[in-house]
């Protein structure tokens, strides 16, 4: 792919502020004639020298290291310059406008990294780690996103659409010469190949999975029925006054987003309206937004007020399993899900309650608690612990994007479909097609098929120099 726009771009590349030193990056097919300009000789290719800034009337703008990179061996794949000149910013202002007046412009956000991608320096996934290395707030972000960088997570997706092509193979070949008398792939051999396509592919996902937690946090909403306290309990997990709470049912409305850390790990928690049956069109749109926010949860706190279990006259198990029942059944979705009995300080035996509650023998986690109290909210933080470590975060991490996550749940669909047209031996040709789509949505992940749309999307949101 060859860029588009012949221009030469130049850009500050240093955060804004005073420092010791200011870098200002050429890129582009005048960078030679125009390092002979501002320098006053020509440099040698990747060699420091210490040299004098010049201005249009040879006086010096400031000294000091100018570095020539020939294309394609330098970040963008173009002639590139570097200029470490002192971090004062009028000064690098001056050198830019020189760089301007030689026939340079001014680099958009992102657009050496883009300029790099477009010349195949890097994949679209790499370039995509360098702005979140950049953003890392994190040591685990930065690791994790330096190792994208590296390649980690480009390697896995390319080995799957090897494995793929490899299935592929086999399948059109299946196709196109089964009226002949030649040794081809058994159906079960097309199903084994797919099945392991679909393992590879799990596993990729958890790991880029974990790579979004890692940047993203682990967004845990609490959900519930109108009163249980969801609110409460977010301002207690929080330790901020940030949503209103009061005696009356259907207090929230918005979605409140709050981000906390337990242990290092980011956790991203939302309080959302208390899901009923409602007129008030107001408190509709609340819950049509809960809904929204549980669909995207990686974890849900289903909230539930202990007095409204006791007015209950079956067993404890029974009542919560059919509070999840009805739960997971609302939302249609089978969701990872913690029960929170919450308000435990307005029972007597709370002690032994919260014992109890945690011996119920249902398969989903159950955890007393009282938000008013803060009683039981350690329980909760290990319980985020355990949810995360349920995602094995290992040394070996890299990041990941939402819209990575899309892609390879995308791909997965497909290659369930491929499977079960394996299973059942239907036509290979349908089994040809769902494999096909499964590479070409892989593809969008490393941006071997990317619209420019989306590499607008992705570059604008860079820093300006980078
Ligand atoms: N005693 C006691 N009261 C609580 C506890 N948690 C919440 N409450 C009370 O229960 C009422 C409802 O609390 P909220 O936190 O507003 O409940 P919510 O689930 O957010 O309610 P909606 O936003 O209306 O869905 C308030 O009067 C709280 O003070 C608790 O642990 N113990
Ligand atoms: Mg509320």
């Amino acid at each position: 792919m060859s860029l588009s726009e012949e221009t030469t771009i130049c850009a500050i590349s240093t955060p804004p502020g005073r420092g010791s030193v200011g870098i200002i990056r050429v890129s582009g097919p005048k960078t030679s004639a125009i390092s002979m300009k501002i320098l006053g000789f020509k440099p040698e290719i990747r060699y420091a020298h210490t040299c004098q800034f010049l201005n249009q009337d040879q006086s010096v703008i400031d000294i000091g290291i100018a570095i020539f990179f020939e294309g394609p061996n330098s970040y963008t794949g173009e002639d590139t310059l570097e200029l470490q000149c002192h971090g004062s910013l009028p000064l690098l202002n001056e050198i830019l406008n020189r760089l301007l007046s030689l026939g340079a412009v001014i680099a958009r956000p992102g657009e050496f990294t883009e300029r790099s991608f477009l010349n195949g320096k890097m994949d679209l996934a790499q370039a995509e780690a360098v702005a979140d290395l950049i953003e890392a707030g994190t040591e685990q972000q930065a690791k994790s996103a330096s190792r994208t960088l590296r390649g980690a997570f480009s390697d896995r997706i390319k080995k799957m659409q090897e494995q793929l092509t490899k299935t592929r193979i086999n399948v059109e070949a299946a196709i196109d010469f089964s009226d002949e008398d030649l040794e081809l792939s058994s159906n079960e051999t097309i199903l084994n190949m797919v099945t392991e396509c679909l393992t590879d592919l799990d596993t990729v996902f958890t790991k880029a999975k974990q790579g979004v937690i890692i940047k993203e946090g682990l967004r845990v909403v609490i959900a519930g029925y109108p009163n249980s306290g969801k609110s409460t309990l977010l301002n207690a997990i929080s330790g901020e006054d940030a949503a209103i709470v009061t005696e009356i049912p259907g207090t929230t409305r918005d979605i409140l987003n709050i981000e906390v850390s337990v242990r290092g790990i980011p956790i991203n928690i939302t309080d959302t309206a208390g899901l009923r049956e409602t007129k008030d069109p107001v408190e509709l749109e609340g819950v049509r937004r809960a809904q929204e926010a549980i669909m995207v949860a990686d974890h849900i706190l289903f909230v539930v007020d202990i007095t409204t279990l006791n007015n209950q006259p079956r067993n404890l198990r029974d009542v919560l399993t059919s509070f999840s029942d009805d739960f997971s059944l609302k939302l249609n979705s089978k969701k990872n899900l913690t029960i929170v009995v919450n308000k435990l300080d307005l029972i007597e035996s709370y002690g032994i309650f919260a014992e109890e509650l945690q011996a119920v023998d249902i398969e989903i986690p159950v955890i007393g608690i009282s938000a008013r109290t803060e009683e039981g909210l350690d329980n909760l933080r290990e319980q985020f612990l355990k949810v995360s470590d349920h995602l094995h975060f290992t040394e070996d991490n890299f990041s990941a994007r939402t819209r990575h996550i899309s892609a390879l749940e995308v791909a997965k669909s497909h290659l369930k479909k491929a499977q079960k047209l394996a299973e059942e031996s239907i036509d290979l040709e349908l089994i040809a097609e769902e494999l096909r789509l499964s590479q070409l949505v892989m593809g969008s992940i490393t941006g071997e098929l990317t619209s420019d749309d989306l590499l607008g999307e992705i570059f604008g949101s860079f820093c300006v120099g980078k």
